[in-house]
């Protein structure tokens, strides 16, 4: 078992580079992601995570929110009949009409298809952090591993992470739990990228020696 998460960067330079809107840009995000999907359950990648949007896109202009979360909508709506799907994160952040239907998505999604698309929304570690605290606080004697973990926005250990667009930085992306996610970065901008380059980084994360702080076996 094998999951995998994806930071999809790079649509408003893609859309200029193009010729097109931001809404154009999303779109061809949205297609782009479909296809991923594809190729990740293909090579054997049981849970997608996708980061949909850290805390700090959220302080863009409304129309430029409302561009990103309509092609993450559709994206849902487009796979939830053949695939699971779920989200977590800082969810108060995330428009209500959005929310919603996001909602109803994951309740009508096929839970028993072996994969899941799973949004992690309003990533920030801080408010992650926070949250947290202020909602286990007097409530349990000491905080665990697993407490911890069953808390945090993403619910399980992150594999292998894909990162597009040329940073090399976690941004406010960094999955809390997951100290030992292989990290790729691709200097291509999401919607530009192609099966081979699927391939060549998860060939990349594959060929790594995991040691988990461990020494060598
Ligand atoms: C970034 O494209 C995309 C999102 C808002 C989705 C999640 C964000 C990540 C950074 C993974 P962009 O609008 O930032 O494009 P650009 O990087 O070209 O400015
Ligand atoms: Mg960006």
């Amino acid at each position: 078992m094998t999951n995998l998460m994806l930071l999809p960067d790079g649509m408003r330079r893609w859309s200029q580079a193009n010729g097109v809107d931001l809404d154009g840009g999303y779109a061809a995000m949205a297609d782009k992601l479909i296809e991923f999907m594809e190729w990740a359950k293909e090579e054997g990648i049981t849970t997608l995570y996708v980061t949909a949007s850290s805390a700090a896109n959220h302080s863009r202009p409304e129309a430029a929110v409302i561009t990103f979360m309509d092609a993450f909508n559709d994206v849902a709506r487009r796979i939830h009949k053949q695939y699971a799907f779920d989200f977590s994160g800082s969810l108060d952040l995330v428009p209500d009409r959005h929310l919603e239907e996001l909602a109803e998505l994951r309740d009508n999604s096929a839970k028993d298809s072996g994969f899941t698309l799973h949004y992690i929304l309003g990533m920030s570690l801080t408010n992650e952090v926070i949250g947290i605290f202020n909602k286990l606080n007097g409530k349990i004697p000491v905080l665990t591993e697993e407490i911890l973990s069953s808390n945090a926005y993403v619910p399980e250990q992150v594999d292998f992470l894909i990162r597009t667009g040329g940073a090399v930085r976690m941004s406010s992306f960094f999955p809390l739990t997951s100290p030992y996610a292989e990290l790729y970065f691709s200097n291509l901008l999401f919607p530009d990228l192609t099966r081979a380059d699927f391939d060549a980084a998860l060939k990349d994360l594959r060929d790594r020696d995991r040691r988990f702080g461990g020494y060598p076996a």
